[in-house]
């Protein structure tokens, strides 16, 4: 039956290539390609495994395929083999054989498991520790560091080199913190405190990793992405200074009426940000309260993505980050289907783009103060 043969074949070949559909080869998100010290055990074990499993497959496999070709019926011989089982001394070692490659497997995971799984309790968290608070919500994430006072989203910075504590949160349903060059993966589960730490070492490289939620969390799971961007020292202390060096909202809501800012744009920006109604759900810090639970824009253009990873924001590309946030402002929906961000304008309104365009230019002028500054020549500030 030559055509059965060939359709089999067919569609053995069909599954084969969609299967290599699922196969990606830029590695921005591969356990496969580690670069700290919690992620390379794990990969280590994972090579240890798997090269067992190919000397015991290549065993059995290879007695399998031997005894297939040695002791197949000849054509005309219909004799019974000799019949025999019992044999001691073969079956005593088959089951030794299978304790050593048990044992080969398991002291090896076990100690894993204990190197890099093990919560780390209150009395050991030393002042060199970066503690943070990840919250979970459908679709983004929610980066507190309770240390330093920042709220941030989405992006998470952290100095090489130093141990890293997350305290896992869910506001909603159950997700999941994935970062598989750094860390290990670790659900967020509400009402229960979960902890993830990992760290960075001398061999990982400074710039940005790629996470993703790894828990389907319904709608927009797949855009619940996120970043960890590894600073130097420097670079992290650069940061942080970004933020602590924002005067707190009682301290400048009298100065911050008083617009000495020197592009009008901008200015027009800060107005409408609050005239949409945008600062009842986001807060900026020194300049709108916001909502707790929605995500914090304070220094907003230093991100480099938008809305937990759905659009780039590339630092040196200020064209394409106003593009991609205007195009988020006028129809988040069709961004990113399903999240919770309303549409603040009508379809016909008349002013939208002169107002979606203020907003961006406001929101990314947020941390780069300095820059808008020197651009325009002038006095920025409140
Ligand atoms: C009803 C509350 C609400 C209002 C009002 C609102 N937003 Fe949002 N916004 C959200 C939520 C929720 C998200 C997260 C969406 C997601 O990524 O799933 C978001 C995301 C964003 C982001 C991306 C944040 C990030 O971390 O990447 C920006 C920028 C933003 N909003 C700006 C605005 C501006 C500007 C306005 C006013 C025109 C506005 N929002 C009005 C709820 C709101
Ligand atoms: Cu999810």
């Amino acid at each position: 039956m030559p055509n059965r043969r060939w359709f089999r074949l067919i569609g053995l070949s069909i599954l084969f290539i969609l299967l290599l559909g699922g196969c990606s080869f830029d590695t921005i998100q591969s356990a496969l390609d580690p670069q700290a010290p919690i992620p390379r055990a794990q990969h280590d074990l994972l090579i240890w495994v798997s090269w067992l499993s190919l000397i015991v497959i290549l065993g059995v496999g290879g007695v399998l395929f031997v005894s297939l070709i040695r002791f197949r019926a000849k054509a005309n011989d219909d004799r019974i083999p000799t019949q025999s089982h019992g044999n001691t001394a073969l079956e005593i070692g088959l089951i030794a054989l299978a304790t050593v490659i048990t044992i080969l497997v398991v002291v090896p995971s076990v100690r894993t498991i204990f190197k890099t799984e093990g919560r780390i309790q209150a009395e050991d968290i030393t002042a060199d520790d970066i503690i943070v608070n990840v919250t979970g919500y459908q679709w983004w994430w929610a980066f507190d560091y309770p240390d330093l006072g920042i709220t941030t989203a989405n992006e998470l910075h952290i100095p090489k080199g130093k141990r890293v504590i997350l305290n896992l949160a869910s506001a909603d349903v159950l997700h999941s913190f994935w970062v598989p060059k750094l860390s290990g993966k670790r659900d967020l589960i509400p009402n229960q405190d979960n902890q993830l730490w990992f760290v960075t070492d001398e061999n990982t490289p400074e710039g940005v990793y790629y996470g993703q939620c790894a828990e389907l969390c319904l709608g927009a799971h797949a855009y619940m992405r996120f970043r960890v961007i590894v600073d130097s020292e420097a670079d992290f202390a650069t940061w942080i200074d970004k933020f602590q060096s924002i005067a707190p909202l009682q301290a400048s809501t009298q100065a911050s009426v008083q617009l000495v800012q020197v592009d009008p744009q901008i200015e027009q920006g800060k107005l409408l940000f609050k005239q949409k109604g945008c600062g009842a759900c986001h807060a900026i810090k020194g300049y709108s309260g916001g909502a707790p639970d929605k995500p914090n824009l304070t220094n907003f253009g230093l991100r480099n993505s938008l809305a937990a990873g759905v659009l780039e924001m590339p630092a040196d590309d200020l064209e394409l980050k106003k593009e991609h946030l205007m195009r988020w402002l006028r129809d988040p929906q069709e961004v990113k289907p399903t999240n919770r961000m309303p549409t603040l304008w009508a379809q016909d309104d008349p002013k939208a783009d002169e107002e979606i365009a203020a907003i961006a230019a406001y929101l990314l002028s947020l941390g780069n103060e300095a820059e808008t500054q020197a651009s325009v020549g002038g006095n920025y500030g409140n």
